[in-house]
């Protein structure tokens, strides 16, 4: 008599969704979460080559999804005098830049129609407004292809020059790493694993960790090892 046989995992979303690369995708994606197209390739001056797909640049994770963000931590608070968004694959989707005052609230700095669609795109806000944070909101059905930013330079009415210490977006292109999860990564998932479950936000995959984000904005790592089942809560 043969033992029985351990209960098999079931990994659903492996099953249900096998990795098909979005038409377009790059022939070899990053690896990691510090891979190419993340939004700290917006950090520092610029240093992508211009009117090419560089890693050196921020890219989302779809080219034409439509509402996209990018947002740029500053090291001090100065006056606005300008924007400067440099703009290194497909210029133009850009519609929207906000900059946060020191109550944190969000002021329109300019909206409207990039109709110049070059590398440099310059924004002198009517307005005063201090801040050390702005956010640069896209239209990513405006242009098509990927929409890379390789850097925003913050200029003070004082006349300093600034390049962004800390970024985040709504999404990446670094997290097409996420190789099988990859058409899942942004949706809500419930993940089982082998000590209990998880709803959140999957983010991508690292490596062997999953990574998702939870509804109280903690960060939680299953190890695929540890992996039962993992669903997509919405399509
Ligand atoms: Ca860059």
């Amino acid at each position: 008599m043969r033992a029985p046989r351990p209960p098999q995992p079931r990994v659903t979303a492996l099953l249900l969704s096998p990795f098909t690369p979005p038409a377009g995708a790059r022939e070899r994606p990053p690896v990691g979460p510090q891979a190419g197209w993340s939004p700290a390739a917006a950090k520092g001056a610029p240093d992508a080559t211009k009117h090419a797909d560089d890693p050196r640049a921020w890219a989302t994770l779809a080219a034409d999804a439509g509402a996209e963000w990018l947002e740029l931590g500053y090291d001090r608070a100065v006056e606005v005098g300008e924007v400067r968004i440099h703009q290194t694959f497909n210029p133009g989707a850009v519609r929207r830049v906000e900059a946060f005052d020191d109550s944190g609230k969000a002021v329109e700095l300019w909206s409207g129609v990039d109709k110049a669609r070059g590398v440099e795109l310059k924004i002198e806000p009517a307005k005063t407004v201090r801040t050390q944070r702005l956010r640069i909101h896209l239209d990513t059905t405006r242009i098509s292809g990927w929409n890379e930013i390789d850097a925003v330079a913050l200029v003070g009415k004082d006349l300093t020059l600034q390049w962004a210490i800390s970024a985040r977006a709504s999404s990446t292109y670094a997290t097409a790493s996420a190789g099988p999860l990859g058409p899942l990564v942004g949706q809500k998932v419930r993940v089982e694993h082998l000590k209990g479950s998880v709803t959140g936000v999957l983010k991508g995959m690292h490596g062997e960790l999953i990574e998702i984000e939870g509804a109280d904005g903690r960060t939680v790592f299953v190890g695929s090892g540890a992996l039962v089942t993992l669903e997509p809560l919405e399509r």
